[in-house]
């Protein structure tokens, strides 16, 4: 069939022709690419990182230190997460106009190089989408936040590649000094340059939470470790986990023990018995994988002092809460980290007994560990073999 001139055109879809916004332009959507890809090139290492902490392997053990390398690599992996959503944005505008390019059918190249696309967009705005609610403690979808993050990590990552192969002659011409020439005229210039500030801007204005001198200008940052309790924030409260609520620094903690089993047997430590162990000050930072963080000072005693009761850290360390149900009800400290000076039992947080809802009578604070891995009124360690 001849394909009918634009005036008598049947009703239908739009054609690319039909938008004429020069900034709907390839060497501007290049470009983009460029800062794009490496945002989530970053974003994915440093959530594989994540990943790794809370799902260690044993042929690639994660280092003891520097004790804020989390607290860093979080950072980053929020700060780029952030600064892909207007990057992606910016890219779409300027690229959404050839998902109309006709015919629809074509080559298996062309057909793979689609379905590629298809799968990188929804992707890619399905890691933004879920990443930023979680940053926003909206955990509104009705699935695993971890699970499904980490699983969709790689088929965007495997989609970026397969995009990035097939693109390369583009973002070769965007380089070029043809390219650059396109660049520079009819605004498109100012598009990307706006683009990426915008994308600067988004992480000035959130990063506050984990980078204390920008918690002033960061206005959308999602939480204050200055207007908190001992100066850091809570996530999940006493109350939420369900502890019992006569387990208070105002009644005091001689009911507690934490039991303790090791290759010797178990023993039942006292709270008195804890506190007569050689106490220790550490400065060492909370790191939520939500975004936030901060350097906070610990007083308690060292786990391996504990575990020595019982023949020693000698392997890797389950630790337990009180709390009974949870994702982290529990968590397991690598032995290097059992054995490390730097990890405690904690009482004492910023200069004060630990309040209910940071973890009182006792919680676990180790070097570069995610918080979700801190966890918060000790109940029991268990040395595993
Ligand atoms: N038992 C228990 N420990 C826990 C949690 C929890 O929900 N239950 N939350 C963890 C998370 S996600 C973080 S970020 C830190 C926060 O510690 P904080 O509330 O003292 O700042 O505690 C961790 N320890
Ligand atoms: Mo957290």
């Amino acid at each position: 069939m001849r394909r009918l001139s634009r005036p008598t055109r049947l009703p239908g879809p739009p054609v690319p022709a039909d938008f004429s916004s020069p900034l709907h332009d390839r060497t501007v959507v290049a470009r983009l690419g460029l800062w794009l890809g490496s945002a989530f090139t970053v974003c994915f290492l440093t959530g594989l990182l994540s990943h790794l902490h809370q799902h260690p392997v044993t042929w690639l053990p994660i280092p003891t230190g520097p004790s804020w390398g989390y607290r860093v690599t979080q950072g980053v992996h929020v700060a780029s997460g952030t600064a892909s959503v207007p990057l992606l944005l910016a890219k779409l505008y300027s690229a959404y106009p050839r998902l109309f390019t006709r015919p629809v059918l074509g080559s298996p190249v062309v057909m793979l190089e689609r379905a590629s696309i298809a799968v990188l967009v929804g992707s890619s705005l399905l890691m933004v989408s879920t990443g930023v609610a979680n940053v926003a403690g909206w955990y509104v979808f009705g699935f695993g936040f971890t699970r499904v993050h980490y699983a969709f990590a790689w088929v965007a990552i495997g989609a970026l590649v397969v995009h990035i192969a097939v693109k390369l002659p583009a973002v070769r011409d965007a380089l070029s000094p043809a390219g650059a020439d396109i660049v520079a005229q009819q605004g498109r210039r100012a598009f990307v340059v706006g683009a990426v500030g915008v994308a600067a801007g988004a992480v000035v204005l959130t990063v506050g939470s984990a980078v204390p001198w920008l918690e002033s200008v960061s206005v959308l940052r999602s939480r204050r470790p200055g207007s908190s309790p001992l100066g850091v924030p809570v996530n999940r409260t006493a109350a939420q986990a369900r502890i019992d609520r006569g387990l208070d620094p105002a009644s005091g903690d001689d009911h507690w023990s934490v039991t303790v089993r090791g290759p010797r047997g178990a023993q039942t430590v006292t709270s008195a018995q804890l506190r007569s162990l050689p106490w220790r000050t550490v400065s060492l930072p909370i790191a939520c994988v939500e975004g936030w963080s901060v350097q906070a000072t610990w007083e308690g005693v060292r786990v391996r002092d504990v575990l020595a009761l019982v023949g020693g850290a000698v392997g890797d360390v389950r630790v337990r809460s009180a709390e009974r149900r949870g994702t982290y009800a529990a968590s397991v400290l690598p032995r290097a980290y059992a054995d490390h000076p730097s990890t405690l039992l904690a009482l004492r947080l910023n200069g004060s007994r630990l309040t209910r809802d940071h973890g009182y009578p006792v919680r676990l604070i180790a070097p570069n560990r995610p918080g979700v891995l801190q966890t918060k009124w000790v109940a029991e360690l268990e040395v595993l073999s």
